[in-house]
C-alpha cells in the first residue's frame, strides 16, 4: 500500500501555520477593542476554524461535492468510490445529510465530528470495497446536499460545512451551469477567498460532443469572470463514467501534491487578512515613542534633577543640604501620559488609541507607581569634600543620582506603559503583515471586470474558431495570456 501521501508530511508547514494562527489569536485579543465588533467575530471563526482544522491533522484532504439539486453529486460520489453508498435519485432535493467516503487507514473519526458526517454516513476502506486507489490515501470524499435548496435546512448544511472544506469540487449540469445562485453565491466567493476548487460538468453524455464542448467553454468564461481563471472545468457523465477517471486523476493530484489543508487553511488566513484590512490604516508602521524622554522628563517633574543638582552644591560647599524627595504631581504625569499615547498611535487608526490608552496604567496608578519607586531609591550620602576634590566628587554625585531617579522612574513605567504599548504595536503588526499577505495574494482580477455591462463582441469571436479538442474528457482550461488579450 503506497503512503506516499503521508510521507509528504507537512509538520513544518503545519507548524509555521500554527504559530501564525496563534500569532494571530493573540494579537486579537490584545487589540479586540480596535477592530469592530463584526470583523472581530469573523476573525475570531476563522482563527477558530483554522484552529480547529490544523489540530485534526493536515493529512487528510476534505473534498467535497458541492452543486445544485440533480446535478449529480451523489451520482459521481458513487462513481468515485465505486460504491452505491450515497443516495441518487429523480425526487428533488434528493440528499439532504452529508455522506463521507475516507480512503485511509485511520478512522478520521473527529475531522467527521467536526464536519458533521453522522456516524452511519462514513463509508471506509474496511466497510465497503471502496476503489482501490492508493494514490487517494488520505482523501475524505464528502456528498453534500444542494447548495441553493427548497430545503433550508440542505442550505444550511452546506453553509456551515462549505469553509472547513479542503478543496471544493463543484459539480454543475448542462442546464444549469450559469445559474446565478452558483456564480454569485458561491463560486465568487470561493475565489475571493482563495478556496482550493475544481469544476465538473456533469450530464455531458446528454449532449453531443460539440455541444459538450461549447458549454464547457462558456462554463470556463463565466468561472473567468468570477476570478476563477486556472480552475479547469472537467467534463464528465456520472452516469456512463466517462471522464471521472480524469477527474480521479485531478483529486489524485490534489491529494498527493502536497496539504490541500494546509493550502485551505492558508487561504482562510489570506482571508482574514482581507478582512482585517478594513480595520487597519494602509501602511501605518506604530513607533514606540522615546523612553528616554519620558523617563527624563517625569525624572525631572518629580525634582530628581533638581535634587542631583542640590547634591553637586553640597559637595562643592555652596548649599547646606539636598532638598526631601517631592511627591510626584499628577496632572505632570497626566500631561506626559497623554503625550505618550498620542505619539504611540501616530498614523493608527482612531480605535488603536484608545486600546493603548486603556492597555497603560492610568496617571493617578501611574503616579504612585513613580513616588514608591523613587522613595525606595538609596541615594548617595552628599557631603562637603576636601577641596580638590569637589568637582569631581560634585560631578559623580550629579550623575549618581540622575541615574538613580531615572532608573527608579523606568522601573515604574517599564511595565505600565512601555509593555503594553509595545504589546499593542506587535499585535498591530501581526496583524497587519496578514493583510500584507491579503494583498500579495490577492486573485487576478478578471478583464471584464472593467466592462461589467457585457463582454465586447469580440471576445467572443476567438472562442468559436477553437479547434475541437481530440480528447473531449480532457479538461478545459481557458489560457490566461488568451483571457488577458480578451
Ligand atoms: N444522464 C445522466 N444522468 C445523471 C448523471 N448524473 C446524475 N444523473 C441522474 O440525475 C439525477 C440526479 O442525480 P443525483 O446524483 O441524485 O443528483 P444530486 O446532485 O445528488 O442531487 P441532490 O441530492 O438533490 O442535490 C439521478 O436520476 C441521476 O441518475 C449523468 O452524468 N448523466
Ligand atoms: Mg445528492
Amino acid at each position: 500500500m503506497s503512503v506516499s501521501f503521508e510521507e509528504v508530511s507537512p509538520k513544518d508547514e503545519t507548524a509555521v501555520l500554527h504559530e501564525r494562527v496563534e500569532r494571530l489569536r493573540s494579537s486579537l485579543e490584545w487589540a479586540s477593542e480596535a477592530i469592530p465588533a463584526p470583523i472581530r467575530t469573523e476573525l475570531h471563526a476563522a482563527v477558530d476554524r483554522c484552529d480547529e482544522r490544523l489540530e485534526l491533522g493536515i493529512d487528510w484532504t476534505v473534498v467535497a461535492l458541492a452543486g445544485g439539486t440533480g446535478s449529480g453529486k451523489s451520482t459521481l460520489f458513487n462513481a468515485l468510490t465505486g460504491v452505491e453508498f450515497a443516495i441518487s435519485g429523480v425526487a428533488r432535493p434528493t440528499t439532504s445529510h452529508v455522506s463521507a467516503a475516507v480512503w485511509g487507514h485511520e478512522r478520521a473519526d473527529a475531522l467527521l465530528d467536526w464536519l458533521g458526517v453522522e456516524p452511519g454516513s462514513r463509508l471506509r476502506r474496511d466497510d465497503a470495497p471502496l476503489s482501490e486507489d492508493p494514490e487517494l490515501t488520505g482523501l475524505i470524499l464528502l456528498d453534500l446536499p444542494d447548495h441553493d435548496s427548497v430545503n433550508a435546512h440542505n442550505r444550511e448544511v452546506v453553509d456551515r460545512i462549505l469553509p472547513r472544506v479542503d478543496l471544493l469540487l463543484w459539480v454543475v449540469d448542462p442546464q444549469k451551469y450559469a445559474d446565478n445562485a452558483i456564480h454569485e453565491g458561491y463560486l465568487r466567493e470561493a475565489s475571493a477567498t482563495g478556496q482550493p476548487s475544481l469544476v465538473a460538468l456533469n450530464h455531458v453524455d446528454r449532449l453531443s460532443t460539440q455541444d459538450a464542448w461549447e458549454v464547457a467553454r462558456d462554463l470556463q468564461r463565466l468561472l473567468a469572470e468570477d476570478g476563477m481563471l486556472s480552475v479547469p472545468v472537467m467534463p464528465v457523465s456520472a452516469r456512463t463514467g466517462q471522464g471521472v477517471d480524469v477527474l480521479r486523476a485531478e483529486i489524485e493530484g490534489a491529494v498527493q501534491a502536497r496539504s490541500v489543508a494546509a493550502d485551505a487553511v492558508a487561504a482562510d488566513l489570506v482571508d482574514a487578512g482581507r478582512t482585517l484590512e478594513r480595520a487597519l490604516a494602509r501602511d501605518a508602521d506604530p513607533e514606540l515613542p522615546d523612553v528616554a524622554e519620558l523617563v527624563a522628563s517625569l525624572a525631572k517633574a518629580a525634582g530628581v534633577d533638581a535634587r542631583a543638582e542640590a547634591a553637586a552644591a553640597v559637595v562643592a560647599g555652596k548649599a547646606s543640604s539636598v532638598p526631601v524627595q517631592e511627591r510626584m504631581r499628577l496632572e505632570v504625569v497626566d500631561r506626559e501620559r497623554l503625550d505618550w499615547v498620542d505619539a504611540a498611535s501616530e498614523g493608527l487608526p482612531v480605535q488603536w488609541r484608545v486600546v493603548i490608552d486603556e492597555a497603560i496604567d492610568p496617571a493617578d496608578a501611574l503616579t504612585r507607581e513613580i513616588d514608591i519607586a523613587l522613595a525606595a531609591v538609596e541615594w548617595p550620602v552628599a557631603d562637603h569634600a576636601p577641596l580638590f576634590r569637589r568637582r569631581a566628587r560634585g560631578s559623580v554625585i550629579r550623575k549618581e543620582m540622575l541615574r538613580l531617579g531615572r532608573e527608579a522612574v523606568l522601573s515604574a513605567i517599564e511595565p505600565h506603559v512601555v509593555q503594553p504599548t509595545d504589546a499593542i504595536h506587535q499585535a498591530y503588526r501581526n496583524l497587519d503583515e496578514l493583510t500584507v499577505i491579503a494583498r500579495a495574494s490577492a486573485p487576478e482580477q478578471p478583464a471584464h471586470d472593467e466592462e461589467p455591462v457585457q463582454a465586447p463582441a469580440e471576445a467572443v469571436a476567438p472562442v468559436e474558431e477553437e479547434p475541437l479538442p481530440a480528447d473531449i474528457w480532457a479538461p478545459v482550461m481557458r489560457d490566461r495570456d488568451e483571457h488577458h488579450r480578451d
